[in-house]
């Protein structure tokens, strides 16, 4: 790994722009599992008898948002996960102003919380809900109540977590600041995302900077093959490594 890290920091040394395109493996390291890999909650989470795919669809949400908010409470909630060596590796580059931006699939908020400004969520936040009826907002408290549905504190309309669900489309203007951020750089890091969740993936044909592309995954993606360089190893790990590159980063990451 060490001549790989090595490699990764000379790009950041040659590059202009940098961004950073992540999914649910950059939070695995802060105890928040991941989707499909051995340990995610696709394979270790049976006890609902459907698919979760399903569950955490929007026609699922509409006609059964007990059972929905049960499972999202369970296992998509995380109220006490801290940012790992990733996200503060990442937050250190922008404040380096080597990043430009993070690209998030996740939902969890923890690039914020480790000091990145510029993170374009793509499948929005936990951190957001509001009234499907009269559109008032609330935070993260009200769900983590305990009512088995979270209702608006003004017109008692059912709350919905302004996260992405299965069958909704992308926020239009963060998919647009998202594909201006990767046309803009010349080098791309793809993190801790198995790139099988589409249109998200896709944004990786909008990169054609000549630094180039750098995959850091724990397990292969079907897109190893256009990177320039991949790095199969825990994606904190690796970023654990590149800010001893760096000693400026010693003093302030340490959370
Ligand atoms: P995924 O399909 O579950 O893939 C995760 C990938 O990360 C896998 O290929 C793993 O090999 C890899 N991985 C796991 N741990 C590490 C690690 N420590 N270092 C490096 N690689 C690792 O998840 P994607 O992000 O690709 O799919 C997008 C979904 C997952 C989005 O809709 C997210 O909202 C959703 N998700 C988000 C969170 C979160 O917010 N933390 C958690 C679970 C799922």
């Amino acid at each position: 790994m060490k001549d790989s890290v090595q490699q990764l920091y000379n790009g950041l040394l040659t590059c202009k722009k940098a961004v950073f395109f992540g999914g649910a493996g950059v939070s695995t390291e802060s105890g928040i599992p991941d989707f499909r890999s051995e340990s995610g909650i696709y394979r270790t989470v049976q006890e609902y008898g459907v698919p979760p795919e399903e569950i955490l669809s929007h026609t699922f949400f509409v006609k059964h948002p007990d059972i929905f908010y049960q499972y999202y409470r369970n296992y998509m909630l995380h109220p006490s996960a801290v940012p790992n060596a990733a996200h503060r590796g990442l937050a250190f580059l922008e404040r380096q102003g080597v990043l430009t931006a993070v690209i998030t699939q996740n939902i969890d908020g923890l690039h914020q919380r480790a000091g990145s400004r510029k993170v374009l969520e793509l499948h929005g936040s936990i951190h957001r809900n509001y009234c499907m009826d009269c559109h008032q907002s609330f935070g993260l408290d009200i769900i983590l109540r305990g009512d088995p549905l979270p209702r608006c504190t003004r017109c008692g309309g059912l709350i919905k977590p302004d996260v992405v669900l299965y069958e909704e489309a992308l926020d239009e203007t963060v998919l647009s600041q998202s594909i201006s951020q990767i046309q803009e750089a010349d080098l791309m890091i793809v993190g801790g995302t198995s790139l099988n969740v589409y249109p998200a993936a896709g944004l990786l044909r909008y990169f054609h900077g000549d630094v180039g592309l750098v995959l850091i995954n724990r397990d292969e993606t079907p897109l190893d093959g256009r990177a320039d360089l991949v790095i199969h190893h825990k994606i904190g790990e690796v970023f654990q490594r590149l800010l001893d590159f760096y000693p400026s980063s010693q003093s302030t990451t340490s959370e």
